[in-house]
């Protein structure tokens, strides 16, 4: 057949098998190797039945996602030429068994359905994730699906894209049967076991009994509309994709296959699913380091230490004990290791009453997490990270402390979030061995880590660290040490501006207001309530000595932190709150020291658009990442993107600051920064780069093709 699919024989049953490494996507070549397959042994009178199998260590993932790039590039004919491969499939008068292992996404389980029956191993996920890419099933998922399992579970599965483990398939009536033991054999059993029933194969697209009670659909139906509109605010695909689960009731097999093409372009085409795909891509791609070798070394981290039994030293001991890592949680007194710990137990407690987890899972990662009160065993660590009080001079004391306590060969790592590394570092004898491991509140929720290098942080240190990151089921992204990295330094002119946008006029709920329906999980200022207004103040008088004179600075956080307002953790911010009940609420108190401030500032205050709230705050995002580009802070856009939206709750369907930025239109966003500049001055003096990009008709992503190694 095809070196991507081969065909043999298990005596008189064929064994069709797809080797696309490593996830057997449906890559050109993939579906043309099934059809050949499938026709051959149709035609070959010695077989009696079909086994469709991926080689590897997966099914089919789904459709080549690179693939719709170039439909979208007008590069390629938008059709999905599946359909007519799936109706061979679907239409062969010899049983095919599809045999499911790892996982059977998208176009693979489609592929399944069309198949005569499924069979799966208990550990294979079947899914459509289409919508996490903007997109909808395209090769009848939201067809076959509901004929299988009903409208109820179709429409979840198509809306919100989850994946489903093969014992609740089985129940949904997705796959016919669990293969203990080596699922091939089982599976040419199974098929063979159809071939002698002498039954005509049963095929998906004729069974409606599913779909037949008109009442329980209406039903089904708006209860998905319902959950989508409350999980899926602003987001196209998942709206699109009940909407063709929906056409599958009410139309015939092949209508509703053009409903769903019809609803599938409609999205392929958007904004959103360009984005998603950019996003998906974007992930995967920030894992790749520049100028490191592929086959680095690794420091093996077997075990793992933490100073600090705060918030974050909790949630980052967690992260060790969720990947099977042993921790040692140093705290300085028995009081606040008790208090550490009880947090953490709070935080699994809350997990397993969410059914997230089995109290036995618990157990067994609080087994992991060993609470001490000194450096004794400091000696077993592979890795420790320091997660104290954001003092330099605290910090440099820790560290000072750990150079004596453990292995040389230990990577000793600072959740600073932004403090100098170098300067941490200097208080070791071993800077080669220093980096930051910049965690986002909550650590264990979060799934994202800001690596931050060193100047002498050494390659078999970033390398570890990158690949922990993944052992940790998190995002590493590679930085360079600057005052904030990348994410904070960009954060403090996101800030800024949503600052003096509340002097200069706007209230704070427009401020947010305006933001939440962007996308952004919160507004700005409620954003800095829940972290704590007081986290701020105490970096601002850190550095203050090093603010440039005369340039205009927030004066209203810093009043607010002088009057013990430090957010959610004090009852009042920007906002106050009715403890413990977490719902912002305006206080007049706060408008009148924001227009206090204002009239002592000179500042004229004015209506602002919701226009320019955005573009004052996320322009300000853009520029500053443009800057931090050109110093090579970030190594490319792509990176600033994914920090931003698994750090800083930027929505994905925007696809990042920059990815937004190449999507408005760089010379539009070029114009208004130099605009901004004229009337506030060198805040918002335009970066080089982004002009350079924005005058030459270029973009991020054209920036981003230069690095690619
Ligand atoms: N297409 C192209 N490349 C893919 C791919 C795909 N579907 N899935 C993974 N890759 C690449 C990935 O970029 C990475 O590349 C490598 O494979 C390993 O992936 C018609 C229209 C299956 C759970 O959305 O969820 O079908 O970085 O690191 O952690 O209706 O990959 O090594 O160069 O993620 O073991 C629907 C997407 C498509 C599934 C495995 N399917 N993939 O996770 O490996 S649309 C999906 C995943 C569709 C139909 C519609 C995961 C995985 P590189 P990985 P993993």
């Amino acid at each position: 057949m095809s070196d991507l699919v081969s065909l043999t024989k298990d005596g008189d049953i064929a064994v069709i098998t797809i080797n696309n490494p490593p996830v057997n996507a449906m890559s050109p070549g993939v579906p043309e190797g099934i059809l050949a397959s499938v026709q051959a042994a149709e035609k070959d009178s010695a077989i009696k039945g079909m086994v469709l199998i991926g080689g590897g260590r997966t099914f089919i993932a789904g459709a080549d996602i690179k693939e719709f790039g170039k439909i979208t590039a007008g590069q390629k004919d938008r059709k999905l030429g599946i359909h007519p491969i799936l109706a061979v499939i679907e239409n062969c008068a010899k049983p095919i068994v599809c045999a499911i292992h790892g996982t059977a996404f998208g176009g693979g389980l489609e592929t399944a359905m069309a198949c005569h029956y499924r069979v799966a191993v208990p550990s294979a996920l079947v899914g459509q994730p289409e919508c996490k890419l903007g997109i909808i099933p395209g090769a009848a998922g939201t067809q076959r699906l509901p004929r299988l399992a009903g409208v109820a579970v179709a429409a979840e599965m198509c809306a919100f894209g989850d994946p489903v483990p093969a014992p609740k398939a089985l129940e949904a009536g997705i796959i016919d049967k669990l293969i203990e033991g080596d699922l091939l054999a089982g599976a040419v059993a199974f098929a063979r076991e159809k071939a002698a029933s002498g039954k005509p194969p049963r095929k998906t697209c004729d069974q409606t009994d599913k779909i037949s009670n008109a009442q329980e659909n209406e039903t089904a139906l708006a209860a998905a509309r319902a959950n989508v509109k409350k999980r899926s605010r602003n987001l196209l695909a998942p709206r699109k994709a009940v909407d063709a689960v929906e056409a599958a009731t009410k139309l015939p097999f092949e209508q509703g296959i053009a409903k769903e093409a019809e609803l599938f372009n409609d999205c392929l085409f958007s904004d959103q699913s360009k984005a998603l795909i950019h996003v998906f891509f974007g992930e995967r791609a920030v894992a790749k380091v520049p100028g490191i070798a592929k086959d680095q070394a690794l420091i093996p981290i077997k075990r793992a230490a933490v100073v600090g039994g705060g918030t974050m030293g909790g949630g980052i001991t967690m992260n060790y004990a969720n990947a099977g890592i042993p921790v040692l949680f140093k705290e300085i007194s028995q009081e606040a290791l008790d208090r550490g710990l009880g947090i953490i137990k709070k935080n699994y407690a809350a997990t397993v009453a969410k059914g997230r987890l089995t109290q036995k899972q618990m157990d067994e990662r609080l087994a992991l997490i060993e609470p001490v009160l000194s450096f004794d065993r400091f000696k077993e660590a592979d890795i420790v990270t320091e997660a104290v009080f954001e003092e330099m001079a605290l910090k440099k004391k820790v560290f000072a402390e750990l150079d004596k306590v453990t292995r040389p060969d230990a990577i000793l790592a600072s959740n600073t979030s932004t403090l100098n590394v170098n300067e941490i570092a200097s208080a070791t004898s071993r800077p080669a061995q220093v980096i930051g491991h910049h965690y986002f509140s909550p650590a264990n929720v979060m799934r994202v880590i800001e690596v931050v290098r060193g100047d002498k942080s050494s390659d078999a240190v970033i390398a570890t660290s990158m690949a922990l990151s993944k052992k940790l089921s998190k995002v590493g992204i590679l930085v360079g040490n600057c005052r904030g990295f990348v994410g904070n330094r960009m954060f403090h002119c996101y800030q800024r501006e949503a600052q003096f946008l509340a002097e200069e006029g706007a209230t704070i709920e427009q401020i947010d207001g305006a933001l939440y329906e962007f996308g952004m999980a919160m507004g700005p200022l409620a954003v800095g309530d829940l972290a704590g207004l007081d986290v701020g103040w105490r970096i601002r008088k850190e550095y203050k000595h090093l603010e440039p004179a005369g340039i205009r600075q927030p004066e209203v956080a810093d009043q607010l932190c002088e009057q013990g307002r430090y957010g959610q953790k004090t009852g009042a911010g920007w906002y106050k709150y009715d403890l413990p009940n977490r719902t912002p609420i305006a206080d007049p108190a706060v408008q009148k020291i924001i227009e206090e401030t204002a009239a002592k500032a000179g500042i004229k205050r004015r209506t602002i658009s919701s226009e320019e709230i955005l573009e004052r705050t996320l322009y300000a995002l853009v520029n500053e990442g443009a800057t931090i580009l050109a110093e090579g802070i970030a190594l490319r856009a792509v990176d600033i993107d994914m920090l931003y939206i698994l750090g800083y709750g930027f929505p994905a369907f925007r696809g990042g600051p920059m990815w937004y930025a190449d999507t408005v239109g760089l010379k539009k966003v070029y114009d208004k920064v130099c605009e901004f500049e004229k009337q506030h001055g060198s805040l918002w003096e335009p970066s080089p780069l982004l002009k350079e990009l924005a005058t030459s008709g270029k973009t991020f992503a054209d920036f981003d093709k230069t690095k690619e190694s």
